[in-house]
């Protein structure tokens, strides 16, 4: 059997190789990959935004859905993001590999708030929804104003 310690490292190799193998065939295919995921978070979280603002008639269904989806694909496009994927069709500042670290938290900010996001929308309530909406998008306007060039 397996010794406990034993497991953490082979469980922890394992987290290592899964991001390692995020690698794509070419840096535009990363780029490619990160704007449709950011793309396709935005669709969903901006349908749930909307219906927070009024814009669009609340649909506590289609709010939960959206922000599900929102949630899980928020997790997507920080594989996108590479080491030699900062030239080509983007918007992304050099910044994003010089201070990493701080781009790596607001990406993980903004996932946690989208994770609230999308507890308050399963759960139905309006004023919720709008106060972790508004949170939600704080993180994105943070990471923009940083990190992406206008
Ligand atoms: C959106 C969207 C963003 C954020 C940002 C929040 O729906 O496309 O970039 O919200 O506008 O300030």
């Amino acid at each position: 059997m397996m010794k406990y310690s034993n497991l953490l490292l082979a469980g922890a190799l394992f987290t290592v190789s899964m991001t390692a193998s995020a690698q794509f065939a070419k840096p535009d295919d990363a780029i490619k990959y990160r704007k449709n995921a950011l793309f396709v978070m935005q669709q969903n979280f901006g349908r749930v935004a909307g219906m927070a603002a009024g814009k669009i008639p609340f649909d506590a269904k289609v709010a939960a859905n959206s922000a599900a989806v929102a949630e899980f694909v928020a997790k997507l496009p920080w594989a996108g993001f590479g080491v030699g994927t900062d030239m080509g069709e983007t918007k992304a500042k050099p910044e994003i590999w010089t201070d990493k670290a701080k781009f790596d938290d607001y990406a993980s900010k903004m996932q946690v708030e989208m994770t609230k996001l999308s507890a308050a929308a399963k759960a139905g309530n309006l004023d919720n929804i709008k106060q972790a909406v508004n949170a939600t998008a704080g993180t994105c306007k943070s990471c923009h104003d940083d990190f992406r060039a206008k």
